[in-house]
């Protein structure tokens, strides 16, 4: 019975907006919370999203993120976007199911709408940006050429390349040689590989503008730039990125913007498309995917550009950070249910990071590999960093929240997010400098 159900409702989808087709609105869509309580809700929410796969454009229902075969327990709640057409049958199959639900989102599209705008909070402004709003590619761009403008002896940028649609991919490095001329151990941060996660790169650049103004008046950072090297990758994924910041395109896109043959669908999950266990698990080989890995490693551009720049700087960088949203987990490698050998040492500083974190504003972290704590995922950044970059620290960070506005998130919490990442951050930072400074000659 309850199946029927689930077929009924993918017999009803048509297939109407591919994924990459402009979604100028979500007005009408509600986004709902689940709390599975059994391992059969489990399951159930497993197939529908693998019939949601094959049969739904993930622009009109979508599971925000993947459920893997864990435990209840461990799965915790699921948010579900779900266009109008699909509402009435969605939430019959959830009530035949049992699975407690409520909608978390009234209204997206306001949600959305509300997220444009500028929060009360007081922010300071650098280059053009604040902390108190969330903005587009080009202000980011403008933000890392006054940095590099105003603090000279402090940042460098490079251009790793262009994306597939022509935009830079633009590296920052901050950072004091030291007196000797060695080298220093280096501390990698990455952010919105994932189109759609805008906390991430507004965290990263809240972090980036500490780093640079405080420098002068800030003992702590005068010491972490003075004994480390900092890459900062503000936007991994421009293109994709861009389109979710324009109003008639799409604010929930995920991917890269290539253009794949024989697919109207485009772009491919960058976080599935390095070649450390590509293709192993939680990723597809399907272009309308959102978990598309590609149709090799490498595909995107941006991959191959990231992961140039990260090997040419291999020895010196000791901790990454890829930036991701929502969740509040702090991850650790790998993706596929296996464990690096030092796994102890780099779950007992995510302990220290995240509580460090949470001792702000008591926002809770969960620390574990993603097999351990979400689902099963092949190909992401800090696996790769871990396994080919070699490189110890290797995280992948999911920031706030839990649920309530998922990646939606609304602008009042940008400071705080970058206040409570920050100290994370120092605790990483610190534990390199204790580990592996001042030099590694
Ligand atoms: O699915 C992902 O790529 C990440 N979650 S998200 O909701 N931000 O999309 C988790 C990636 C896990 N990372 C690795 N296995 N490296
Ligand atoms: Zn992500």
């Amino acid at each position: 019975m309850r199946w029927q159900l689930l077929v009924a409702l993918v017999a009803a989808a048509t297939w109407t907006a591919a994924r990459g087709e402009v979604k100028d609105d979500f007005r009408g869509y509600k986004v709902y919370r689940l709390v599975p309580r059994t391992p059969q809700h489990v399951d159930f929410l497993n197939n529908l999203q693998s019939k949601l796969e094959e049969q739904v454009p993930v622009d009109e229902v979508e599971i925000w993120s993947d459920i893997g075969q864990l435990s209840p327990e461990a799965v915790g709640p699921v948010l579900i976007m779900v266009s109008p057409e699909h509402q009435a049958q969605m939430t019959k199959s959830f009530d035949a199911e049992k699975i407690p639900y409520e909608v978390t989102i009234a209204d997206l599209n306001k949600a959305i709408l509300e997220e444009s705008r500028r929060s009360d909070v007081r922010s300071t402004s650098s280059g053009g940006i604040s902390w108190t709003e969330y903005h587009d590619y080009p202000v980011i761009l403008s933000f890392v050429d006054f940095l590099v403008r105003d603090y000279p002896s402090l940042v460098t940028k490079t251009v790793l390349g262009q994306t597939y649609e022509g935009r830079d991919i633009v590296l920052l490095k901050i950072g004091k040689p030291p007196a000797d001329g060695k080298t220093k151990p280096a501390f990698w941060m990455d952010a919105n590989i994932h189109a759609r996660e805008w906390i991430s790169s507004a965290t990263l650049t809240y972090m980036t503008n500490k780093l640079v103004t405080e420098y002068a008046t800030n003992q702590t950072i005068q010491g972490l730039v003075n004994q480390l090297d900092w890459y900062i990758l503000p936007v991994v994924n421009p293109d994709g990125f861009a389109w979710t910041h324009n109003e008639t395109k799409n604010r929930l896109w995920r991917t890269t913007r290539k253009v794949n043959p024989y697919s109207n669908c485009l772009g491919a999950d960058p976080n599935r498309n390095y070649d450390h266990r590509w293709m192993v698990a939680g990723a597809d080989q399907k272009p309308c995917s959102n978990t598309f890995a590609g149709p090799y490693p490498y595909s995107e551009t941006e991959n191959l550009v990231l992961t140039e720049a990260y090997l040419a700087r291999q020895s010196q960088i000791k901790a990454m950070l890829s930036f991701h949203s929502y969740s509040q987990y702090w991850l650790t490698p790998f993706g596929d249910k296996t464990f690096p050998p030092d796994i102890a040492e780099l779950k007992a500083v995510a302990h220290r990071a995240v509580n460090a974190l949470t001792s702000q504003f008591g926002t809770k972290y969960k620390v574990g590999s993603p097999s351990e704590i979400l689902y099963d995922a092949t190909g992401g950044t800090h696996d790769w960093a871990k396994a080919k970059g070699l490189t110890k620290y290797s995280y992948t960070p999911e920031l706030r929240d839990t649920g309530k506005h998922g990646f939606v998130l609304p602008p009042e919490q940008i400071i705080p997010s970058g206040i409570e990442t920050w100290e994370a951050v120092k605790v990483i930072a610190d534990q390199v400098i204790a580990e592996f400074g001042p030099t590694l000659d």
